[in-house]
């Protein structure tokens, strides 16, 4: 009815789980896996499923999250039962792993969460690598925080690691870009030593108040002799209250200079929506509009891409973002009306009826920009130096 028709030339494959989205972290907790729900609603509601391949996701196996993670942890994260939660008063147990804290609880389900995030990401990649589709999309995966043998902030297993490493069965190169507004540094970590993954986060950086403390400007990987990865980790920390045509800016900039050096064959996009003005844990005033330029953007650059998901904490924001994105993937954007069609299920939940709601409809008190344009342009300097080091 909205007129959304397949793209001619090229496929978008979409990849979901309805199980995933029953789990629950506990009630106090940021992270609702509801908002999946909320986004396929909206996504279906405007006719989007047409255009693209719908994909029910399966588990990934312990095999497939072997791959990066520690068998020590993986079989701690299988067996870990609820019960085993630290409590305040018997001191005697230490978290395991970072396990069963208040960021990461262990809750019932967990393993089954878990691997749906990583098989949602796989499938992704995996379809990439066969040329069955062009672009991919995960919402339920972009947990970047998950090391080898950890959990940290809400991100148990690193579903964008596995599914890079897929990629880099076929493409030379693959470039991970994070707009997440917490700094991706499970990924970096991940691709440290090596020059075939160059990484690339837009983060709030102020390492004694905000989450997880890393990524400044001037960590680029380590700098030893032999270390090929050195110079390929981006980083690019930001103040609060930064606004779209700042960052959409910067992106295009910083993007554009990484395409040109590093020519990535692959993209992978961390589409994280905690980024957005008004989000519960986010600090920026991004609008709906800002974010998916970064989407159009890095499409635009006409290599094969995978769409994850990652934070986002005001959930009709983050299913506002990610349909917009998704329409933005099958080339729909302009055939899909601003206003939330009638039928949408919980439609009142939106509180305002547009996919694009204003700064003032997000904020109840506007958020001071505390980005220089002097800042900025630091920022894109020292990004330039560094890509000089990278071989072309
Ligand atoms: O700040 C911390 C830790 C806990 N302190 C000891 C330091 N944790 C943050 C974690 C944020 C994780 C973001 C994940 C992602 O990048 C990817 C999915 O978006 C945190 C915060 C916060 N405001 O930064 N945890 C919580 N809030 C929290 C609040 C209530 C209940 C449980 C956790
Ligand atoms: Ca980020
Ligand atoms: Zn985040």
């Amino acid at each position: 009815e909205y007129n959304i028709v397949r793209p001619k030339g090229y496929t978008v494959s979409y990849h979901a789980t309805d199980e995933m989205e029953k789990h629950h972290f506990g009630q106090t907790h940021p992270m609702k896996p509801w908002r999946l729900t909320l986004t396929k609603s909206l996504v279906t509601s405007y006719g989007m499923p047409f255009a693209m391949d719908n994909y029910n996701t399966r588990h990934a196996t312990y095999e497939e999250l072997n791959a990066f993670h520690s068998s020590d942890y993986l079989d701690y994260l299988a067996t870990a039962a609820p019960e085993d939660q630290p409590r305040d008063q018997d001191s005697e147990k230490e978290p395991k792993f970072n396990l069963g804290g208040s960021d990461c609880p262990l809750f019932h389900g967990l393993y089954d969460y878990c691997s749906m995030s990583a098989g949602t990401s796989l499938d992704a990649a995996r379809k990439i690598c066969n040329k069955q589709s062009d672009i991919a999309i995960a919402w339920g995966g972009g947990l970047h925080h998950a090391k080898k043998s950890e959990a940290s902030g809400f991100c148990y297993i690193n579903d964008i690691v596995l599914a890079i490493l897929q990629l880099l069965r076929l493409y030379p190169r693959v470039l991970y870009i994070d707009i997440d507004v917490h700094h991706g540094d499970g990924v970096e970590e991940a691709f440290y030593s090596t020059d075939r993954v160059m990484t690339v986060s837009f983060h709030k950086y102020h390492p004694e108040t905000f989450f997880p403390g890393t990524g400044g400007l001037e960590d680029n990987g380590p700098k030893s002799e032999h270390n090929p990865g050195a110079h390929h980790a981006i980083n690019i920390p930001l103040n609060d209250g930064i606004t779209d045509e700042q960052y959409e800016n910067l992106f295009k900039t910083v993007i554009g200079s990484v395409n040109e050096r590093f020519r990535p064959s692959a993209i992978a996009l961390q589409c994280g929506a905690d980024s957005l003005a008004g989000d519960r844990l986010g600090r920026f005033n991004l609008r709906v509009q800002g974010h998916g330029a970064c989407v159009r953007y890095c499409k635009s650059l006409g290599v094969p891409m995978i769409l994850f998901g990652g934070g986002g904490y005001t959930p009709r924001n983050v299913a506002r973002a990610w349909a917009y994105e998704t329409s933005i993937a099958i080339g729909a954007e302009a055939s899909i009306p601003s206003t939330i069609p009638e039928h949408a299920p919980w439609r009142s939940h939106f509180i305002h009826d547009t996919l694009f709601p204003t700064l003032s409809q997000s904020l109840s008190e506007p958020r001071n920009n505390r980005n220089t344009e002097k800042r900025l342009r630091e920022i894109v300097a020292h990004v330039n130096e560094q890509l000089r080091f990278v071989q072309h």
